[in-house]
This record gives C-alpha cells, structure tokens and sequence, in this order.
C-alpha cells in the first residue's frame, strides 16, 4: 500500500513535458494577456507609420507608404523558437528573448522612403531602439534585402505602462515580391533539395534585378521631383 501510495505521489510531481508546458501557459491568463499586449503594441506602431503617411502626403502629394501588414507569431511559432534557442518555456523568456512576437511590415514603392520613414519613427521620443539590421546595404546572401528594426514602445494599461518589443521590416514593393515569393519556396516541404537549390540561384539573380529596378525607380522619381521643382520656383 505505502508503495503504491509512494509511486503515485511521484507521478504527480513528474515534471510536465515540453508540450504539456506549451499547452498549459498557451492557454494561461498571463499568456493570453502578453498577447494582448503585443496587439496593444502594433496598434501603436502601426498609427505613428500612418500618421507619417499621412503627413507625407499632404505636403508631398505622395504617400510613402503603399501597404502595411501586422502579425502576430502564433503560440506555436513562438514555441518553436524558444525551443531553437534552447529556451525554457516561459512567459519571461518570450518577452525578453523573442523580438518578433508582433511584427509590423511597411511596404514603401521606393528605396528613399524606407530611411526617411524609418529616421521619423526613431526619432519619436516614446521608441526605444533595441536592435538595428539593414538587410537593404547588407543584404543576406539569398539576396534578401529589408531594414529591420526591433524597438520598445509603450502601451498604456489601466494602471500601468509597459514597453513593447515590436519587430519592424521596411521594404519596397519589389523586395516584397522577392521576399514573399522565397518565403513560399522555403516552407514548401515537398520541393526537392537539388529544386530548391536551382530556384534558390534563380531567386539570387531575380534580387539583383529587383536591387536594380528599385534604384533606377528612384533615380527616376528624382527627375521627376526635381524638374516639378524648377518649375514651381519658376
Ligand atoms: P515569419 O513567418 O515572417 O515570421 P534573431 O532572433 O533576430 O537572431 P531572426 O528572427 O531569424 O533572428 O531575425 P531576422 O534574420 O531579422 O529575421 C526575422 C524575419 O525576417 C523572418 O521571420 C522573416 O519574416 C524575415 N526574413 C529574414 N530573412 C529572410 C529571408 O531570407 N527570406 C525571407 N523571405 N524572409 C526573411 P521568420 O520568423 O523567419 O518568419
């Protein structure tokens, strides 16, 4: 009897198994209240970026801004990514070592309106840069180009102000394309590998030409802005 009563009381301290964790803080009123944290954070995000939009437009008469996309990773992603990491479960660990838990993509049509948004977004007192990765004059070696930038902003609660990390991608209509188009060819499972390495050579080539396209774009509007502007002073 004693034994038995013994082998029980040890079932029940065994500790849970990665996925009972998951399981158990996806569906926890601490975890269900970060996310909403998280989508508190890209709702701030995602104003100030069509508040300089907005602005933009009134003065330029050209919006730099020509799609704005918002995720949030999902609990499984995030787990995933804490176990990549060698991470313990934890909602500690999602806030201080997962950046992208809410992401924000602006799409811009040219390569100057990614630095000039990114520059008035930084500049705004309440964000905190945490990290910056200029994919665009760095690019990765697939040929993926976007500027990353992982920042704290506040969100006000009722009683309390918490900062945010939010992960935000700038990019052009044109690395959209790309990037889109590779992410799709990554997560097909049923591609061979030698495919996958021929259309990873194709998509190679295919952002040196998009890298083109968006600087002859760009030297073009510039023709443009500029003889706009000999006329008007005329
Ligand atoms: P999804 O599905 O878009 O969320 P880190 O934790 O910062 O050390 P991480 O997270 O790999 O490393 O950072 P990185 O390199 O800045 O990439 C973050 C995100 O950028 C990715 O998120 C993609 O959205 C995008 N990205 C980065 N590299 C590539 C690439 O080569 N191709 C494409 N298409 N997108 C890329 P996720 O979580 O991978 O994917």
């Amino acid at each position: 009897m004693i034994g038995k009563m013994e082998s029980s009381n040890r079932q029940n301290t065994k500790k849970p198994s990665i996925e009972q964790s998951e399981i158990i803080l996806e569906s926890s009123l601490e975890f269900l209240s970060l996310m909403t944290y998280y989508r508190a954070a890209i709702r701030e995000v995602e104003t100030k970026f069509q508040i300089l939009a907005d602005e933009s437009t009134l003065l330029n008469d050209r919006n730099p801004i020509n799609d704005i996309q918002t995720r949030l990773k999902s609990p499984k992603s995030i787990f995933d990514k804490l176990e990549s990491k060698e991470l313990e479960v934890s909602i500690e660990n999602i806030e201080q070592e997962i950046f992208d838990v809410a992401g924000i993509r602006i799409v811009c049509p040219f390569i100057d309106d990614i630095d000039r948004l990114a520059n008035a977004f930084l500049e705004q007192d309440d964000i905190v840069l945490i990290k910056k990765k200029d994919y665009i004059r760095n690019p990765k070696r697939n040929g993926y180009r976007s500027l990353h930038l992982i920042v704290e902003v506040p969100i006000f609660l009722m009683h309390e102000k918490k900062m945010m990390k939010v992960e935000v991608q700038l990019r052009t209509i044109a690395m959209e394309f790309w990037a889109s188009l590779e992410h799709q060819m990554r997560y097909k499972k049923a591609l061979s590998k030698e495919l996958v390495d021929a259309l990873s050579l194709q998509l190679l080539q295919c952002a040196q030409i998009s890298d083109a396209l968006d600087n002859q774009m760009q030297n073009i509007r510039n023709t443009i802005d500029r003889e706009t502007k000999k006329e008007v002073s005329k």
